[in-house]
């Protein structure tokens, strides 16, 4: 039985359906901060990750076997706020970590999945084909948790045996729910400005290249994480995971060649510094190895399939 923690966010919307139809809609109890059960999960119930007696007791009565804690700040937001971003993405990830280590000594494993991400590195970090161990010197609150949180992954692994599984996510483009705040959001608001015909003004510069991956990818590379027989998983703090790399001037010439008249100006805003930090692509070198991981999913089919499938009604929070 499988919970799923920030399921109204992008990746979590997306992910109770994916585990829903392999495991079966009963078996997934989705769960998110808000009463609203946004995309219609079929168990759907309120919880705050911070609340740690809540999550336990939720844990024990469902006899939850695997857990995917979503609930998170991201990288932009959690700078207007960097200690809240702080409070949350730590104790969010501690209060689970802690309750596998006891379900683990009950006899009762818990298995983990916790996201990290490129804003994992820093500025020192190379940023082309960015290997999977480097220096890693985060500059933003959220790339700084999301480093602590990998060192808490493999600690709660190699002193307790938390079967605790990872990834360092691109930035994720998808159509069916909007993005939560981060450096990498134009990619998707672009798709909504091309689409409403209107000019996007993009908040990162021209050039800015980052590593990206479309949902379908990043649901699928998840679940191969999390289904991977245990001894495969070397990485116990979290796997680089490429997908594809683009900069805004390319997405909006792939862009415009469907939509022909679409234009976009640049106008880089205080996100700017935060995505100059990160790497341009990643090697994923050892999720191939260890795992199988392979994208499938190029540029060109990512343009064809939001320009195909975004909503535009839903454009305002995008
Ligand atoms: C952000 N999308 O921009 C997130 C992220 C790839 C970076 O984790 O903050």
């Amino acid at each position: 039985r499988i919970l799923v923690i920030g399921a109204n966010g992008q990746i979590g919307s997306e992910l109770v359906e994916a585990l829903s139809i392999r495991h079966g809609a009963d078996n997934v109890f989705a769960t998110d901060i808000s009463p609203k059960n946004l995309y219609g999960a079929a168990q759907y119930q309120v919880l705050n990750v911070l609340d740690e007696e809540a999550l336990a007791q939720l844990v024990s009565s469902q006899d939850i076997t695997q857990v995917y804690q979503l609930a998170a700040m991201l990288s932009a937001t959690g700078e207007q706020a960097p200690l809240k971003a702080w409070k949350l993405n730590m104790d969010g990830l501690l209060n689970i970590l802690e309750i596998a280590r006891e379900r683990k000594e009950l006899g009762k494993p818990l298995k983990v999945f916790w996201p990290s991400s490129i804003a994992a590195f820093g500025p020192n970090t190379p940023q082309d084909a960015t290997p999977q161990m480097t220096v890693m010197d985060p500059t933003s609150i959220y790339g700084i948790s999301k480093l602590a949180g990998e060192r808490l992954c493999e600690y709660y692994h190699l002193k307790y045996g938390v079967d605790v599984r990872s990834i360092r996510y691109p930035g994720i483009i998808s159509y069916k729910s909007p993005p939560g705040g981060g450096t990498t959001d134009y990619a998707i608001a672009i798709f909504h400005a091309a689409l409403r015909g209107e000019r996007y003004e993009c908040f990162l510069g021209p050039q800015t290249t980052l590593p990206m991956i479309y949902m379908a990818d990043a649901i699928r590379a998840t679940i191969e994480l999390m289904e991977a027989p245990a001894e495969k998983v070397k990485i116990r703090s979290s796997y680089n995971v490429a997908g594809v790399s683009f900069s805004p001037q390319e997405l909006a010439a792939a862009i415009k060649a469907h939509v022909p008249r679409f234009a976009v100006s640049y106008k880089p805003d205080s996100r700017q510094q935060i995505a100059d930090t990160w790497p341009q692509s990643l090697d994923d070198a050892e999720a191939r190895a260890d795992w199988g991981w392979q994208a499938r999913i190029s540029v060109d089919e990512i343009v064809r399939e939001m320009l195909a499938n975004v909503d535009v009604k839903v454009s305002q929070a995008a």
